[in-house]
């Protein structure tokens, strides 16, 4: 049975700094290929925009999409993180899904990946909307589900995190963090 999925992620800003931010264009002032990278799974639909009515304040919010399945929208950032990776995220974001059943489910999710300096992904801490998700944490790859739908604002502390959550990554061989609004259909 094929049912419509819709999926969506808003952000309002993003800030990730320890005394000096790091992310270019983080409040997403600025068109969206400064500072942003857009890559998607090649099928169904995707797209990713920023307006200022996504949210009511009077500035620009950005959104990823992704419709379909199965598939995934990204759009992220990679800064350079030398170790420590003692860095502060505050997000504030919107998550939204329509639809979904046990065997094909939608997940709006803001992904945080620790990379090493050749872009291999030693980690993730994930934050995911969705009713029907099946993921599960393991010592590199924290999860946190989120419940509200509405604008929130979210707070992660890299080291309390690696110390806490992503037992399984070493600290030391971080190099990079990439952020990304992360909109994904499973289908099974
Ligand atoms: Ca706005
Ligand atoms: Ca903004």
């Amino acid at each position: 049975m094929r049912k419509t999925r819709l999926i969506c992620l808003l952000a309002l800003a993003v800030s990730l700094s320890f005394g000096q931010e790091l992310l270019t264009n983080g409040d997403f002032e600025q068109d969206l290929s400064i500072g942003w990278t857009f890559t998607d799974s090649g099928a169904g639909t995707h797209t990713y925009d920023r307006a200022t009515d996504y949210h009511p304040d009077p500035d620009y919010e950005a959104h990823t999409y992704q419709y379909d399945n199965p598939g995934w929208a990204r759009l992220g950032q990679t800064v350079e993180c030398p170790p420590p990776c003692n860095l502060r995220l505050d997000f504030t974001a919107k998550f939204e899904q329509i639809g979904g059943t046990s065997s094909c489910w939608p997940a709006a999710c803001f992904s945080v990946c620790y990379l090493d300096e050749n872009d291999n992904v030693l980690g993730e801490t994930r934050y995911y909307y969705s009713t029907y998700a099946t993921w599960t944490p393991s010592p590199t790859f924290s999860l946190y589900q989120v419940t509200d739908p509405d604008w929130t604002e979210y707070t992660l502390e890299t080291m309390t995190e690696l110390e806490e959550k992503l037992t399984g990554v070493d600290p030391e061989e971080i190099a990079k963090i990439e952020v990304a609004l992360y909109s994904y259909t499973y289908s099974g």
